[in-house]
């Protein structure tokens, strides 16, 4: 059970969300949305004792390892720092066992810190009260800080805690590490070392305790034990009724491919000082380290500020948990990492990126924090080696990003086998990583949007014409001629509806790869008039004359779907010829993917049923090349045939319920897709957090109902607040301007300190303004 509301703190109402009581078949729910992290790692939440069906883990962004040569490289679960069993009278704790009162565990996203408290009678019917702190530091990203508080309430108390570190641990199976090296060093300090065995990454693991009873420090002759892949200290403590025992458990977590190691390695000088990092992080104890990390939360809550005033506490908490995990889960501290479909919150999709970064999170970045989108997109440019083997070995031209990517220069990461197929029992084959290509024009428009939003010439300059003029020399070699139709396709394709494999001339994948040839031709033509140097070391790298005429050649002839006579413009060459059944069952299940109970892949490939926005999500993008009307005709169309199995779908309907005037539905929409983490399922989110919908759930307030988009290099605003909301506040970057939004449904104020003229496009007329704007509608 979840409640979102926070009784006992009132000061963190709408920053908190609470479990309130232990359900061990569920635990996945708490451990994904409650996880910890800093975007350097990410930290499951999962509790300190062990249950059956729980999940532990500690993802190192950028760490990845490949198993053998039947799998694809993942994010290896690195050695759980925070297991901790606790015996009182000898008697294992367990919530398993005994009875517990007072039972809450909640995410304090404010200062994301996790708390977990109850009171627990065991069989001998002592009362013990336990309270759980944790925290992964902002202000030092290779700290984990615990604490745990034991207090016996009516009765003297005999306790015995085991706490080390535990690398017996895995991916579903799959052993990342090799053995090791372990060690324990003045009885007090715990240091593990471990390699991954096929990329090589050291990981150097750090644990320490202290204790205190009643406030007072207090020093425990430990019991010491190593085994195969863990080590472990037992520390024993009798406490009188009413005193309070506190343990308190320091860890850290440091690897080679850290950034500050990337040029000068040597392993001796990093466990030296991690150890020597730890010992300070033991003498500065959980309170001041968290406070550090507390100071850092602050700053970010001060950089993203927003409010919603609204009728329902739970919209402004959901847009909290939707920032909360943009951050967690973001590498902002290194271009050389994306963001995971998952974050850092669990094993799904094994750590990798897709479109889910520059599609659905970068607009937070790009308008909330552009500096951190840069380096977003620098991972990408990084990526162009990876990108441009993938196009080799498929026989094309250019730049052809991978589906799934990893470290950058891994290039396509995607897994090949996946799900049950119901009908033949094996397992159905993966297209994705083959044939799922709009991948490679999504960051070309997502270099677009950012340049346009920021300005950023530099990054222009340094990474962003390469990567569009390398993308659109992929497309350009990957049309097909019909010679039949005297046009250029793509044929053979996944669009972002993977409920439709193998199809011709997918629309969002035709108009993408136009687009992405066309802003080619344009920056071409650019940079030959007005960066003559630049353009000549582009031309010399990609050839870019030949190119140029290709492009010119193949853009006037290439096909893009046009509506039909009922003004739908076919999903695909097939789509609407495909099989109409009856969807209200599966339009109404309560949790995703119940088609595939009764239906395998090829059959669902012959039936008008779609996973996701496809067509509606080419209309976001490519908004103005397309009328209110049309687009609405095909919202009417689609969209009963859209089952949202994909968590990427919600937010986009949303927008586009926005733009329709339809802010009832918007609404549901915005809600709908705030609660695939946040809401009541309790299963929804056992393989992690859904990165992108999170990205999403941003964009239905800001581009959705604050009606902010960018057309033509200009910053549109066309507002549109729910019934439901009374205010939104919100900061936005504007070429590197920072501006303060403010709507009511009467009224947009904006401020800034940016003492420039401004002209911004407000509900459609170009409006000026020096540091503020105060307009009624
Ligand atoms: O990128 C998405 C895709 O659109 C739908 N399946 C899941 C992927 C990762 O979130």
């Amino acid at each position: 059970m979840l409640a979102y509301d926070n009784t006992s703190r009132p000061d963190l109402t709408q920053w908190s969300f609470t479990e309130t009581e232990f359900n061990p078949l569920a635990q996945g729910k708490c451990e994904s949305i409650m996880s910890l992290g800093n975007g350097y790692m990410g930290l499951r939440s999962a509790t300190e004792e062990a249950y059956i069906g729980q999940t532990r883990n500690l993802f190192v962004n950028g760490t990845f390892n490949r198993f053998d040569e039947f799998e694809v490289t993942e994010l290896p679960n690195a050695a759980d720092v925070t297991g901790m069993d606790i015996y009182i009278d000898g008697e294992r704790f367990s919530l398993d066992t005994g009875k517990t009162a007072e039972y809450a565990r909640s995410l304090n996203m404010r200062d994301a810190e996790l708390t977990r408290s109850f009171v627990w009678e065991n069989r001998a019917g002592k009362r013990v009260r336990f309270a759980f702190r944790r925290f992964v530091s902002l202000g030092n990203l290779h700290l984990i800080g615990m604490k745990a508080e034991v207090t016996p309430l009516d009765a003297d108390i005999s306790l015995r805690a085991v706490s080390g570190i535990d690398a017996q641990l895995g991916n579903s199976g799959s052993q990342h590490f090799h053995e090791g090296e372990k060690r324990i060093f003045d009885k007090t300090v715990m240091q593990l070392i471990q390699t991954t065995t096929e990329s090589k990454v050291d990981f150097v693991i750090h644990a320490a305790h202290r204790f205190s009873l009643d406030g007072q420090p207090l020093s425990i002759e430990p019991k010491m034990e190593i085994e195969r892949r863990k080590m472990a200290m037992q520390y024993g403590c009798d406490i009188k009724a009413g005193q309070t025992f506190e343990l308190q458990k320091l860890a850290s977590v440091h690897t080679s491919r850290d950034a500050e190691h990337a040029t000068d390695y040597d392993l001796a000088v990093m466990r030296e000082q991690a150890r020597e990092e730890i010992r300070l992080a033991l003498d500065a104890g959980y309170d001041a380290l968290f406070e550090r990390h507390r100071q850092a939360w602050a700053e970010v809550w001060d950089k993203y500020l927003f409010r919603i005033e609204s009728k329902h506490d739970f919209d402004l908490l959901a847009l909290r948990f939707a920032v909360y995990h943009l951050v967690v889960m973001t590498p902002a501290h290194d271009n050389r990492m994306g963001i995971g479909a998952k974050g850092l919150s669990g094993e799904g999709y094994k750590g990798h990126s897709f479109w889910d970064t520059e599609i659905f999170i970068l607009p937070f970045y790009i308008y909330s924090g552009p500096d951190v989108a840069r380096r977003l997109l620098e991972y990408r440019y990084q990526g162009l080696e990876g990108a441009r083997r993938k196009a080799k070995e498929n026989g094309y031209e250019g730049a052809m990003y991978p589906w799934e990517a990893a470290w950058p220069t891994d290039g396509e990461v995607t897994p090949v086998w996946g799900a049950v197929d119901i009908v033949t029992g094996k397992q159905t084959k993966i297209w994705s990583g083959f044939i799922e290509q709009h991948i490679t024009s999504d960051i070309a428009y997502a270099v677009w949007h950012y340049v346009q939003a920021t300005g950023d010439r530099d990054f222009m300059d340094r990474c962003g014409y390469e990567m569009i003029l390398d993308t659109a020399k992929f497309w350009a070699s990957r049309l097909e001629w019909n010679e039949a139709l005297a046009r250029y396709e793509i044929n053979e394709v996944i669009g972002p509806d993977e409920y439709k494999e193998h199809v011709d001339n997918n629309a969002f994948t035709n108009y993408m790869a136009h687009f992405n040839m066309e802003l080619a031709i344009q920056y071409y033509e650019l940079l030959r008039r007005e960066q003559p140097e630049l353009f000549r070391r582009l031309n010399e790298q990609l050839d870019l004359e030949r190119a140029y005429a290709d492009w010119k050649q193949k853009l006037g002839r290439m096909y893009l779907p046009q509506p039909n006579e009922d003004g739908v413009i076919p999903q695909d060459d097939t789509y609407l010829q495909k099989q109409l059944i009856d969807l209200t069952k599966y339009k109404a299940q309560q949790k995703v993917g119940t088609l595939f109970e009764d239906y395998n892949l090829d059959q669902v490939n012959g039936i008008q049923v779609s996973k996701q926005a496809d067509i509606m999500m080419l209309f976001y993008l490519l908004e103005n090349r397309f009328s209110a009307h049309l687009k609405h005709t095909n919202y009417n169309y689609y969209e009963p045939k859209t089952l949202h199995d994909s968590s990427l779908s919600y937010s986009t309907h949303c927008i586009l319920a926005n733009d329709f005037d339809d802010s009832q539905l918007a609404y549901e929409l915005f809600r709908k897709a705030a609660e695939i983490d946040l809401g009541t399922h309790m299963h929804s989110s056992d393989a992690g957090i859904h990165s992108a919908s999170l990205g999403g759930v941003w964009q239905c307030v800001v581009m959705g109902f604050a009606g902010i988009r960018m057309l033509d290099g200009a910053l549109h605003l066309n507002p549109k607040l729910p019934q439901e909301w009374e205010r939104l506040t919100f900061p936005l970057y504007w070429k590197s301007a920072r501006l303060e939004v403010d709507i009511t449904h009467d009224a947009l104020r904006i401020s800034t300190d940016a003492n420039e003229e401004l002209t911004l496009i407000i509900r459609g007329t170009a409006t000026s303004f020096v540091n503020q704007l105060e307009l009624h509608f």
